[in-house]
């Protein structure tokens, strides 16, 4: 009896001595999300932030309860049975319907946010088409007509190394970059798919996520916020090379941005001048 209190209150010194060790060696990264960037990510670090608040608060309580019940009903003797009820419907009842209330409040909140950062882009919003591939990103713009060209991964050849629709007038303007650049404080859309396997393109500073899928296309919108350069990994393991596979995304003025789409070379250019 007297032993077994004894490694108790090591054991729970021991843990202590880790936690302390933890909070001392993790100096300024003690928060782990990156910088914040977009308008919508405000939205899923507060979903966030009350989560590990309210989750925080539980786990907290119901440790402490557990460890006071555990001592205070230990067995003091041989003989002693411990005292339980097989039903308690006053008690039952609340500790089914408070965590239902609490957990449909924060799947509302998350519903709500998803169909925000999901629903339907501004008019004005640019539309970029983001190409994921073994082990690269390629961003697909629009060009002077505002106008995304078809993309389909049939037309990849020699000669068009971007699929883009060579018979579609809107994809004759349309330029392909490696490096993402956007705006700042404007809208855009992403529209995302893949040429071989699964990848998942993940902007963390945006606080958006959302997986690239061969022959399908999906998407998100959101508004960046400040200026600066972005890792843009791939979030989905999608092959030996699949940890080289980091983009960049360059959020500037609309005037540097405006300079930097003029400096790119139309696709039409491109595939004319390969098929010669
Ligand atoms: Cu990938």
């Amino acid at each position: 009896m007297e032993r077994s209190s004894n490694q108790g209150v090591l054991f729970a010194l021991a843990v202590l001595l880790l936690v302390a060790v933890g909070v001392v060696t993790i100096g300024e990264r003690w928060w782990w999300l990156p910088p914040l960037a977009s308008v919508h990510g405000a939205w899923i670090d507060t979903l966030f932030n009350i989560t590990l608040v309210v989750t925080g608060i539980v786990f907290v309580l119901v440790h402490v309860l557990l460890a006071y019940f555990v001592w205070r009903y230990r067995a003091r003797s041989a003989e002693q049975r411990a005292y339980f009820y097989l039903e308690n419907k006053p008690l039952e009842l609340t500790y089914t319907l408070i965590p239902a209330v609490v957990l449909t409040g924060l799947i509302a909140a998350g519903t709500r946010a998803w169909f925000q950062i999901q629903g339907p882009a501004p008019a004005e919003a640019l539309r970029v088409r983001v190409v994921g591939e073994q082990f690269a990103w390629r961003f697909q713009y629009p060009g002077p007509d505002g106008k995304l060209g078809r993309f389909d991964p049939r037309f990849i050849s020699d000669e068009n190394p971007f699929g883009i629709d060579p018979e579609d007038p809107a994809g004759r303007d349309d330029f392909v970059v490696t490096e993402m650049h956007l705006p700042l404080n404007q809208p855009v859309e992403v529209l995302i798919t893949a040429k071989d396997v699964l990848h998942s393109f993940f902007i963390p500073a945006m606080r958006v996520k959302q997986d690239a899928v061969p022959g399908m296309t999906t998407r998100f919108w959101f508004v960046p916020t400040v200026a600066g350069t972005y890792d843009i990994p791939c979030a989905e393991l999608c092959g030996q090379g699949h940890y080289i596979m980091r983009g960049v995304l360059v959020v500037e003025s609309a005037q540097e941005f405006e300079r930097w789409q003029q400096e790119q070379t139309p696709v039409g250019e491109l595939l004319s001048s390969m098929s010669q």
